[in-house]
């Protein structure tokens, strides 16, 4: 039952000797052609980061270390009676890509419990923020004034030698993660409770129960503790949602802005306002109003034509189908299915009007969008269900959705910056080139 750290360092040089072959003996192999559409297409399909923990098949959906989601399903351990995958089983997996005992995780529980308590400072700063700013907009600002509590930062300023920069965004990133739930909890109470920020009841809204996993007390400090089948669903969500590669904004982003060894607070900030917009972590949010607009248009036991039609309609006014499509994903979303699986075996979830809808939009909208033959992608993504599943447990501030996608991606955006540190990978700086740049290169 060794300790993530030592799990960890004795992990690291055998990678960092992977790598360093990968180099000497393949550096330069040719593993793709840049093409000018890659460059205008938003560098789709262009092999061109290296993540280590998770690789999306466009066809099977995500694999963590090789494992499918069923797999992990399998592997990982949950929480104290529970069944579904906890974050801090797939943070373990993601990090070091070993399965951890029971016992390991459990103790990262309890260290996250252990430090999960926002400082004062941090606690007025939220308090502060105008309740009419978007949750994302306040997340982002609570996470990026943290890092003031950067180990990597100070221990940068004083001089530290590259092979120990690792350590030092490990404990920062462990730091950010166990902190999260406090400062999401502490948004959402201000949304639901206006005029109260500050106040002495606010307080309860913050405490951390040293017995309860990450996810137990999110559930708790949210004021929505006693609902089982809810605390189960954010565990495996926020499992789920932790990792999808790296090309996707979000990660992209936390890569990117750590490159420049900017502190994992800063990094993972600039992550969020990458989620926060509508084509990535906020679709789960548009992808709800949607419904909820077409449930008002077809009503409760709306029939196949009356969908086709919805469909048609939001079509043909120009928009896209939240929720549906996908950049590298050619295939149904197997966290969708997962999501779907979860509602499947409760009859509390799959009797809900909402949740009906859904899984009935799902069966005929991949017909409708290969119709109408844009999207690449005809099938559902995660979202497609995800943020309809929170309404229906009684989280109707959708503003909020992508708050809790912001606590989830943390954990596989944070690892690769563990990673990026510990492998010694550069500063990010690829080639632009203007058009007449591109012209001047194709071959007359
Ligand atoms: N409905 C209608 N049209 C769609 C569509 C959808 N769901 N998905 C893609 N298209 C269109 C797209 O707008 C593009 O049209 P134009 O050529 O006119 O610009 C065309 O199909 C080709 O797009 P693509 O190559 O299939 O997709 P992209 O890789 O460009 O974009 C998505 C991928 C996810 C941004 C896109 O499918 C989309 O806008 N989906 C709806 C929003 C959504 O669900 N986002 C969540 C993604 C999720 F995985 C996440 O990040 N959380």
């Amino acid at each position: 039952n060794k300790s993530l750290r030592d799990t960890m360092a004795e992990i690291i040089p055998q990678k960092q000797e992977k790598l360093k072959k990968l180099r000497t003996e393949h550096g330069q192999v040719v593993l793709g052609d840049v093409k000018v559409e890659n460059i205008i297409g938003g560098m789709r399909g262009l092999k061109a980061m290296l993540w280590e923990a998770s690789v999306l098949d466009p066809n099977e959906g995500i694999r963590f270390h090789g494992h499918t989601i069923p797999d992990c399903q399998k592997l990982l351990p949950a929480a104290q009676g529970g069944k579904e995958i906890i974050p801090e089983s797939m943070l373990w997996l993601l990090l070091t890509g070993e399965i951890p005992s029971e016992a390991q995780v459990r103790a990262l529980s309890k260290e996250f419990a252990d430090n999960g308590t926002l400082d004062s400072k941090t606690v007025k700063l939220i308090d502060e923020l105008d309740p009419a700013m978007h949750p994302m907009t306040q997340f982002g600002i609570a996470v990026a004034s943290l890092n003031t509590t950067s180990k990597f930062a100070a221990a940068y300023e004083k001089g530290i030698k590259k092979t120990e920069y690792w350590t030092y965004v490990l404990e920062d990133s462990l730091d950010l993660i166990a902190k999260l739930p406090s400062i999401a909890a502490r948004i959402y109470y201000n949304i639901r409770n206006p005029g109260k920020a500050g106040s002495p009841d606010s307080a309860a809204s913050l405490a951390v129960n040293p017995k309860l996993d990450l996810v137990g007390n999110y559930v708790e400090q949210m004021g929505l503790g006693g609902n089982d089948s809810l605390t189960e669903y954010l565990r495996l969500y926020i499992a789920l949602h932790g990792d999808h590669e790296g090309g996707n904004v979000s990660a992209h982003t936390a890569h990117l802005v750590g490159s420049a060894l900017s502190d994992p607070y800063l990094s993972y900030s600039a992550a969020l306002f990458g989620l926060a917009g509508p084509l990535h972590g906020l679709a789960n949010q548009e992808v709800l109003r949607w419904i909820l607009a077409m449930q008002k248009s077809v009503g409760d036991n709306a029939t196949r034509e009356q969908i086709k039609e919805y469909l048609w309609s939001t079509l043909n006014s120009g928009q896209v189908v939240p929720g549906y499509g996908h950049g590298v994903l050619r295939s149904p979303d197997p966290r969708f299915n997962a999501l779907q699986q979860f509602c499947d075996v409760r009859p509390e979830l799959s009797s809900s009007p909402v949740i009906r809808l859904v899984k009935q939009v799902s069966e005929i909208a991949p017909g409708v969008l290969k119709e109408h033959g844009k999207t690449k992608n005809p099938y559902p993504n995660v979202d497609a269900t995800s943020g309809c599943l929170l309404y229906h447990y009684g989280l109707t501030e959708f503003k909020y959705y992508t708050v809790i996608f912001g606590v989830s991606r943390a954990i596989g955006a944070l690892t690769q910056l563990v990673w990026d540190r510990a492998l010694g990978l550069p500063i990010e700086r690829p080639k632009s080139l203007s058009m007449d740049a591109i012209e001047k290169l194709i071959p007359k």
